[in-house]
């Protein structure tokens, strides 16, 4: 086989496989691509890696700013390679069974309840998205027609390829999310973008690599 048809072959197969975990589509950066806010503790966060490469989670963590508070407590993510088109779930500790059993991670002091600000952050301080407004108590939740982030589940829509790394302005939830019945949890663990570019050949090798590591 010349090289040129193997090089073409190996593109097919990685094109097939990439498709296959959901990461043909590239966001800028990771996304909160679910937030669940339900009954009792059964609180959530996914973030996605939609970009096209392997993302060190240690390199970040989640900032809860509770009731318009200014400082943050923050939430440690696990130091794992999170590979091109996979999910990171955080589960509250105390969920109900249903919900944890889609946890990668269980952490209690993921204790929001509508209207405490998400941030997540990489290194030390730089915002990569962001739910709800930093130093706003907006009373019970940030509310719009049919959306709040109170007694919801909250997904992000396909089209979102950039989070929302301005975590002081305004937050209106209708804004780049959609909204399911109270403790949904059908679609955790994976999430689909529409963000376009197909990762090269080069780089979706390494991103095969991580997907079979
Ligand atoms: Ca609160
Ligand atoms: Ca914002």
């Amino acid at each position: 086989m010349s090289t040129r048809i193997k090089m073409r072959a190996l593109a097919a197969v990685t094109l097939v496989v990439m498709w296959a975990s959901g990461a043909l589509a590239q966001t800028s950066n990771l996304i909160i691509s679910e937030y669940i806010e339900g009954s009792a503790n059964n609180k959530a966060i996914e973030i996605y890696n939609g970009t096209q490469d392997v993302v060190s989670l240690g390199s970040y963590h989640l900032d809860r700013y509770s009731n318009g508070s200014a400082t943050a407590y923050s939430i440690v993510l696990p130091s794992i390679n999170l590979a091109p088109g996979a999910a990171h779930v955080i589960v509250h500790n105390l969920a109900d069974a249903a919900l944890l059993a889609h946890a990668n991670q269980i952490d209690a002091n993921l204790n929001f309840n509508g209207n405490d600000a998400l941030v997540l952050v990489y290194g030390g301080s730089t915002v990569i998205d962001s739910i709800g407004r930093v130093g706003e108590d907006p009373g019970t939740a940030w509310t719009c027609s049919g959306g709040s982030t109170a007694n919801l589940t909250m997904r992000r829509i396909s089209s979102v390829c950039t989070g929302d790394t301005n975590p002081t302005d305004a937050f209106n939830p209708c804004t780049g999310w959609v909204f399911f019945a109270i403790d949904t949890f059908s679609g955790l663990g994976g999430h689909v973008t529409d963000c376009g570019a197909v990762p090269d050949e080069g780089t979706s090798w390494g991103g095969l690599k991580a997907t079979f590591r």
